[in-house]
């Protein structure tokens, strides 16, 4: 990117504004709008769903300390799937819901229009009421990117269970712990996960957690590719054969607002992952604008968001978010890169899709592997571009703009998170110009500020720089977390006192644009997703060999950001580079593959203040290869420690 193109700002084209949701003029007039009345503003935007008893309640929210509590349209009543599904079969009930394109390119893909969606999700919903789950109960679905995976998440919301999906990619240890933390009464899975030409073994992985957890936990299984399993009578149901035999409908139940929709766990800076919870109203409500608003969407349009459902982008914009508003989403269970580097750009043109939203990490890899094979095919329905996850560097954005968007489409950098329940900063593409690399303006209702991370000062000048917090609630916003509400209180809104702090470091230009900066917690971003170091330092530290671990991030080319370890080993135990593989096996095996260190360093002693606290900032630097500023190191207890790492250092690039 030349330093012009750096500096560049993209005005919104005028054809596209003029059929724009937003426009520069709605949205300067609605923001001012949502901040100063929320309550109207927001009244007003709860009827874009359906209520079964209407609100009159809108807004009853407090961030204040030891009193944290969140509620939005606390007296009405509704079913979320009912919404996602039931009021748009009069309408649209032979439009494609949702388009699913298998991971083998010459298996058929399959259309799921809104009458058949009722009726799959209806038969899921009958055979897991059959199987005793009931309103309030938490069904853990831990699936391949397969339509069953909407049926099960959308049969829970149905009947008024709370689903915890749980990422395909994560082992047993990480599944059996998030059933037992939300105290889950069924796990549904499938035989296999094929991604890529590979295949997962998802039912062993569904036996080997079940062995930690409660007995009378059902296991649900979907015989996906029809491979061998092993099975175990009286607990395991073959969900094909029972929905088949199944009722092809079941009544929704009615639920409040604020009962809970669903549990997601995230990484966080300390200690095991947290079950963030988010309710039925105000997220369904925000999920529904923002996929309408940020991605410009109108009806007939096709829909892709290529996230996974075991994440949240996953939840709001592949579920839960296109179906309020009577999409067609496209659901794509395989890889970017398999059987060739054009697959994404294959199925855009194969589906005709309008919307494409990806995260930077899978642009980075396939820009390595060549503009051709985005050449090779028709992407002429394209008519806007997504990324979320992490910030986009200059060189991707402008890769995607030239050789997916031939110039000419816009590019939204969507900057939110798990906790946030959908977009807190990102362009309106019909409203907001845009600036490689940053996430622009505020959603709506969306009040970020800039704090000083020393003195917890709002910054009020326009150029500012420090932590992003935000100042009141949006709809979209988590409630608390799982059975923890005094760790949700302390996660999010001890640090800044009044606010909600995202854990991110932010900086704010002349023109009021938002430029993400990452994480300033102990929180890295590896590929778009989120890893706590704890997770794997505690992970490294289980093995026998390895008497203490201290994770850090530091910069990849195609991650974002790697994993760097530095381990130091018990007493006696030789390094080498077949302990390196170990480690590495070990830590696969306890969290999942995402939690693979990049590389390993041998410490035989780890920086440590004199009071033992480890100095994560200078094994920072040292793993960016920035050693020439370790800063002061006057406080450590044995300053020659950071001479053998630095020489020692893995990261020489
Ligand atoms: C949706 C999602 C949240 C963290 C967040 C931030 C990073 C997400 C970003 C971004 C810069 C963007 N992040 N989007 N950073 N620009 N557009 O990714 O949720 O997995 O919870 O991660 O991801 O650091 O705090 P989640």
């Amino acid at each position: 990117m030349t330093e012009q193109q750096q500096g560049a700002v993209y005005a919104p084209d005028a054809a596209f504004a003029a059929h724009a949701h937003v426009t520069a003029q709605s949205y300067a007039r609605d923001y001012a709008r949502s901040v100063q009345d929320p309550v109207a503003f927001w009244r007003q935007e709860g009827q874009r769903i359906d209520w079964i008893r209407d609100y009159t309640e809108v807004k009853d929210t407090s961030f204040a300390p030891g009193a944290v509590s969140i509620r939005w349209f606390g007296d009405g009543t509704l079913n979320v799937a009912a919404n996602c599904i039931d009021r748009h079969v009069a309408t649209r009930g032979s439009q494609t819901a949702i388009l699913w394109e298998p991971d083998d390119p010459q298996a058929e893909a399959k259309h799921i229009s809104y009458t058949e969606l009722l009726e799959q999700v209806s038969r899921m919903a009958n055979v897991m009421k059959a199987q005793g789950v009931q309103k309030g109960d938490r069904v853990v679905i831990y699936l391949p990117m397969i339509p069953e995976a909407a049926y099960a998440m959308l049969a829970c919301a149905r009947i008024g269970a709370v689903h915890s999906v749980v990422f395909a990619g994560f082992s047993p240890d990480s599944l059996a712990s998030r059933i037992n933390d939300c105290g889950a009464k069924m796990l549904i899975t499938a035989d296999y996960a094929p991604r890529g030409g590979k295949k997962t073994p998802l039912k062993s992985n569904a036996d080997k957690a079940l062995l930690d957890c409660r007995d009378d936990v059902k296991c649900m299984v979907v015989k996906h590719t029809g491979d061998q399993i092993s099975w175990v009578q009286g607990r395991d149901i073959d969900v094909k054969a029972e929905m088949a035999a199944a009722k092809p409908y079941c009544a929704y139940v009615e639920v409040g607002a604020e009962d809970p929709l669903f549990i997601l766990y995230t990484s966080g800076s300390t200690g095991k992952p947290k079950g963030v919870v988010h309710t039925s109203g105000g997220y369904l409500v925000y999920a529904a604008m923002t996929h309408q608003m940020t991605f410009d969407y109108h009806d007939g349009d096709v829909f892709w968001c290529t996230a996974d459902v075991g994440w949240v982008t996953g939840h709001s914009y592949i579920l839960y978010g296109p179906l309020a508003n009577g999409a067609t989403t496209l659901m794509f269970e395989g890889v970017p890169t398999w059987p060739d580097a054009g697959r994404f750009w294959a199925v855009c043109e194969k589906h005709k899709v309008n919307q494409f939203y990806t995260a930077p990490t899978a642009i980075r890899s396939l820009m390595g592997l060549g503009p051709e094979w985005v050449e090779k095919y028709d992407l002429s329905s394209l008519k806007l571009l997504g990324t979320v996850g992490e910030p986009i560097n200059p060189e991707a954005w402008n890769w995607y703009n030239t050789h997916v968007g031939k110039g000419t489409r816009p590019i939204v950098d969507t900057f939110w998170q798990t906790e946030t329940g959908g977009h807190l900063i990102t362009p309106l593409p019909g409203a907001i110009a845009t600036k490689p690399g940053s996430a622009t303006k505020p959603f709506f209702g969306v009040q970020p500020e800039i704090l000083d991370p020393a003195t917890a000062e709002v910054q009020s000048a326009t150029e500012a720089e420090g932590v992003l917090c935000i100042k009141d609630s949006w709809p979209g916003q988590m409630r608390t977390l799982w059975g923890d509400h005094a760790r949700f209180e302390e996660a999010y809104f001890s640090q800044y006192k009044g606010y909600y702090f995202t854990g991110d470091g932010c900086r704010r230009d002349g023109d009021g644009y938002y430029w993400i900066t990452g994480r300033v917690d102990d929180v890295i971003n590896v590929s778009g997703h989120r890893m706590g170091t704890a997770e794997v330092e505690s992970a490294l530290v289980a093995h026998e060999k390895v008497a203490e671990a201290a994770v850090v991030g530091y910069p990849h080319e195609i991650k974002g950001q790697g994993i760097y370890a530095y381990v130091t080993l018990m007493n006696g135990v030789e390094p080498s580079e077949e302990l390196k593989r170990e480690l590495e096996a070990f830590v696969r095996h306890e969290i999942g593959p995402i939690a693979k260190p990049d590389l390993i360093q041998w410490a035989p002693g780890l920086p440590k203040t004199r009071s033992g606290k480890i100095m994560r900032r200078i094994l920072r630097k040292i793993a960016e290869n920035d050693h020439g500023s370790l800063g002061d190191t006057s406080t450590l207890a044995d300053p020659s420690v950071v001479e053998d790492l630095v020489a020692n250092r893995m990261n020489r690039g």
